[in-house]
């Protein structure tokens, strides 16, 4: 009764009757003189508005050095990006698993959230096993101490019977500081509170638990959580204006919904993100110092972290009892207390706890308990010693909520002043047994709050269940991001033997295409190029190169015998686009379709398909009767760039081309092509306009809706499905789709639908190699989507990223099963065990793309493990190999 007057200032109020009136006046008054007594005594610790003004204003600027790049690295408060971009928002759904490590205790919950029908609000169900920590653990070898986590993690399961065998989504809260670069992935920095753990510091810990995890359990940690994330998130379930976590426990610490432009250590500027402020650390460079006493100086030299979390130890619940026990100690030492007479037990270390500290600052027992337990001490303690101890008690922890209330304040006028607000009306979540048992804490806390800053609304909400229901809410999150990535993504990932029976289908149809009267869409075109070149060509030639990036005119040099080389001289001609799709008689000589074919790749050009392109080409040089030439040879890109390759290395015998469009030639065997009138000689190069395949439906399983409207809205709806799936024109427009559909899905870019998504073509294949290319950091990736009308977040940029992974990735294997066909065809033509031979390649894809030509030789050493297959860049371009095989033919024409 008194102490709740003294505390609240209005005694007097209380006693009708003059004798127990007098008694109670005497009581105050001597309550009163003891506590003055004490807080002479701890006239330091007892902290006025203006101090915390001044340490709450130290606490903001502190704030702002941890949230810049250039001045983290020296800021106590690491403000530590946590990937968490939004408070729960209705749709998290599922059945998560979820390990809470580093309060005072070691939980393992099972969190469902759903969505009863009918219902507006989901329901959550938990069940939860708190499971010992022994000390040893904490200071052992680290791993030790996750497989202790791993252990308890199977026990739990076998408990609830919950199935080993099916993947279960598990969120990881870890009370600890961690820098992430993603929800999945966090270093850890330093260790605090009671944990010393070897080997961990700087180590992942997603991985570490992963690893420990491995054995019998199908566990998926999607997310690594701070306790103060777990909690704000918990409580934001029920309370949308949650946008602060607030953790007064073994440890102290706190995290808010910070703008994204703000947080330098992550891309992006377009909404908020939470930051963990890990503000236990504030102080640890000196700006507490002069609110430090002796006794916060002694408990930080006997901590496990000396130098360390200055403000935490000043606040949480692992030190409150020690700097209680450290200033009765004092003050016994001085004769102040207990007649001076010291115990061993009053001497000892964490003798007194903050269980203690609370229970002595009861309103009702306050007094008995703090008798009790200095009796417990041994110690003989008179009334006013209860008096004054208990009023230790609730200097000391009366300190520890000024200073909570002092950077809480920072925190809360620095989202006001983010927002631009008056008043600020927002939510705190609390967690934490020195908030939730110690009885007058959290009064005073707001108390304090609401007077440091009036101009915020501020409502606190206590987490009933812990931060791993918030932690369940972020891994659901995470979850459904990841899932509905993953199930778009899903259909551009190749297995093993899907690859192998593209492999087999192209193989059937080279084979099919062999035949006369096939109607394989794998047209296999003869090429009239017997052999390739062998050093005796020479003579000057002009080459024109028209059907890839660049139409090109070329004079070529050729010199033969020891001193021979191959010169040339080149020129670039744009095409512009009215002529591709024009009439064919605006343009012609040698190129690169199937002569007297079909026009591919973007080429639509009139009244060319199924007539004599070498005839048109001469028409329209007599048109212009400027000059003479004659056209000796028309040569596709891919036999070009394979005789070019052969001028080099002789074991070229396979021209590829991954580039604009994506086609093979290769040295088929004479006896292998059926078609009429081909000669007596050996071999003969095959161009085999693999680019056709598919489009008799044989690709149909692994063609997707996204490459369905690629086709749709090309100008030759229908064919070239393989090329559709595997080069440089069609799969930016493959990402777009993507994209497109992440977009309406809600799943990217905020699920606006902008008029750039909707161009065709805006998303040009040169961007995904850009953005493939491992030296690109996101911001440059978020640079081209700016570039492209885009704006997006960093979550954005990282699905970008992977959907363009996930569409070249496919081409290259695409590609590289084709090859695989390709080459062992020619070995069992050859009836080798093993072939040696070299694919002479031109094409932008192949050479600028950062990773297609890896990912497509692999798979050819997957795919056709008895090939030795070398890659040869033709640097020169097919025209080049054009002039060789001009030449080749002139001297065959000669030698007649
Ligand atoms: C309960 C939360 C846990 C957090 C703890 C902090 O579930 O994540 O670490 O509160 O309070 P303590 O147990 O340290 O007092
Ligand atoms: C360069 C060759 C040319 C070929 C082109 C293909 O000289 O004949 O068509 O490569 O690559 P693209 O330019 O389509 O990427
Ligand atoms: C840790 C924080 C944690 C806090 C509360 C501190 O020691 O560094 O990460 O949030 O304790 O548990
Ligand atoms: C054409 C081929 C050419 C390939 C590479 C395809 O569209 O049909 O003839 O080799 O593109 O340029």
């Amino acid at each position: 009764m008194i102490r709740r007057g003294v505390e609240e200032g209005n005694i007097l109020t209380h006693s009708a009757d003059s004798a127990s009136f007098c008694l109670s006046l005497l009581l105050l008054l001597f309550f009163l003189s003891v506590s003055l007594f004490v807080d002479r005594f701890l006239y330091a610790m007892r902290l006025h508005d203006d101090q915390l003004r001044d340490i709450s204003a130290r606490f903001q600027a502190e704030m702002k050095k941890g949230l810049s790049a250039e001045s983290n690295a020296a800021a106590t408060l690491k403000m530590l990006p946590t990937h968490v971009c939004s408070t729960p928002d209705g749709s998290e759904n599922g059945e998560f698993l979820a390990v809470d490590l580093g309060g005072s205790k070691f939980k393992v919950l099972q969190v469902k959230v759903r969505k009863e029908a009918g219902r507006v609000r989901r329901s959550v169900e938990m069940q939860e096993q708190t499971y010992p920590l022994p000390k040893e653990l904490l200071i052992g070898r680290g791993v030790e101490l996750f497989d202790h986590v791993s252990e308890c993690l199977k026990d739990f399961l076998l408990q609830k019977k919950i199935s080993l065998e099916k993947k279960h989504p598990l969120g990881f809260t870890f009370s600890f500081p961690c820098q992430q670069t993603a929800l999945n992935q966090g270093l850890l920095l330093n260790w605090s509170k009671n944990y010393w753990a070897r080997g961990l510091q700087g180590k992942d810990m997603v991985n570490t638990l992963r690893q420990a995890i491995s054995r019998g359990m199908d566990v998926d940690v999607l997310a690594l959580v701070n306790d103060t994330v777990g909690t704000m998130m918990t409580c934001g379930f029920d309370d949308q204006h949650c946008e602060v976590g607030l953790i007064i426990g073994t440890g102290t610490n706190a995290c808010y919904m910070e703008e994204l432009r703000h947080i330098d250590l992550v891309e992006g500027d377009e909404g908020r993100m939470c930051v963990n402020t890990e503000w236990g650390a504030f102080g640890d460079d000196g700006a507490l110092d002069d609110y430090l006493t002796e006794f916060d100086r002694d408990i930080d030299a006997a901590s496990i972290n000396p130098g360390k979390q200055c403000l935490e130890k000043m606040v949480s619940g692992l030190y409150l009892g020690e700097l209680v026990r450290l200033v009765v100690l004092k003050m016994t030492k001085l004769g102040l207390l207990f007649d001076g007479r010291v115990t061993d037990a009053l001497r000892t270390k964490g003798k007194i706890t903050t269980a203690h500290v609370a229970a002595m600052e009861q309103y009702k027992d306050g007094l008995k308990n703090t008798r009790d337990i200095l009796l417990d001490l041994s110690l003989n303690p008179s009334p006013d010693d209860c008096i004054a101890v208990q009023h230790v008690c609730t200097v000391v922890s009366f300190r520890s909520s000024n200073l909570v209330a002092a950077g809480l304040a920072a925190i809360l006028t620095r989202i006001r002043q983010n927002r631009k607000l008056k008043t600020l009306r927002i939510t705190v979540g609390v967690d934490g047994t020195v908030y939730k048992t110690h009885p007058q804490y959290a009064k005073r806390l707001h108390k304090v709050v609401r007077r440091l800053v009036p101009d915020c609304h501020v409502r606190f909400v206590l987490s009933e269940s812990g931060s791993s229901k918030g932690a369940a809410m972020v891994t659901a999150v995470a979850q459904r991001v990841t899932a509905r990535r993953h199930q778009s993504l899903s259909s551009f990932r190749l297995s093993r033997d899907q690859l192998r029976s593209v492999k087999a289908r192209m193989r059937a149809g080279l084979e099919a295409g062999l035949k006369s009267n096939s109607h394989s869409p794998v047209k296999m075109l003869p090429s009239y190029v017997f052999r390739t070149p062998d050093g005796t060509e020479c003579g000057k030639y002009l080459a024109l190169d028209l059907g890839g990036t660049n139409f090109r005119v070329l004079l070529v040099k050729i010199r033969s015998g020891l001193r021979r080389s191959v010169r040339l001289y080149n020129k670039l001609y744009p095409i512009p686009l009215e002529i591709m799709q024009g009439t064919g008689e605006e343009k012609f000589l040698s190129f690169f379709f199937p002569s007297w074919k079909i026009w591919t790749k973007g080429f639509k050009a009139t009244d060319c398909e199924g007539n004599d392109v070498v005839d048109m080409l001469r028409e329209a040089i007599k048109r212009r009767n400027e000059f003479d030439v004659d056209i000796v040879a028309i040569v596709n890109d891919t036999v070009g760039t394979m005789m070019s390759c052969a001028y080099e290395d002789p074991q070229c015998e396979i021209g590829l081309i991954a580039g604009t469009g994506s086609n093979v030639c290769y040295m088929e065997e004479l006896r292998n092509i059926e078609k009429n009138g081909l000669g007596e000689m050996q071999r003969m190069c095959i161009n085999t306009e693999w680019g056709g395949l598919g489009e008799d439906g044989c690709l149909d399983d692994i063609i997707t809706e996204y490459d369905n409207a690629v086709d749709r809205e090309s100008i030759n709806h229908g064919r070239q499905r393989f090329e559709k799936l595997t080069s440089g024109l069609y799969l930016g427009e493959v990402v777009r789709q993507v994209l497109l559909d992440l977009t309406r899905r809600g799943l990217l870019f905020k699920g606006r639908v902008t008029e750039a998504l909707k161009t065709p073509g805006i998303f040009e294949t040169k961007y995904l190699s850009q953005i493939e290319s491992d030296r690109l950091a996101l911001l440059q990736v978020r640079s081209i989507l700016q570039h492209l009308g885009l704006d997006s977040t960093c979550d954005d940029s990282i699905i970008v990223k992977e959907v363009c992974g996930a569409v070249s990735r496919r081409a290259a294997q695409l590609c590289g099963a084709g090859m695989a066909a390709v080459v062992d065809k020619i070995r069992e033509n050859r009836g080798l065990d093993q072939l040696n031979i070299t694919v002479g390649v031109d094409g932008t894809l192949y050479k600028l793309h950062p990773h297609f030509s890896t990912v497509l030789q692999e798979t050819v050493v997957a795919l056709a493990p008895q090939c030795y297959v070398t890659y040869l860049l033709s640097e020169e371009g097919s025209g080049r190999g054009a002039a060789l095989i001009t030449a080749v033919a002139r001297r065959d024409q000669v030698e007649m």
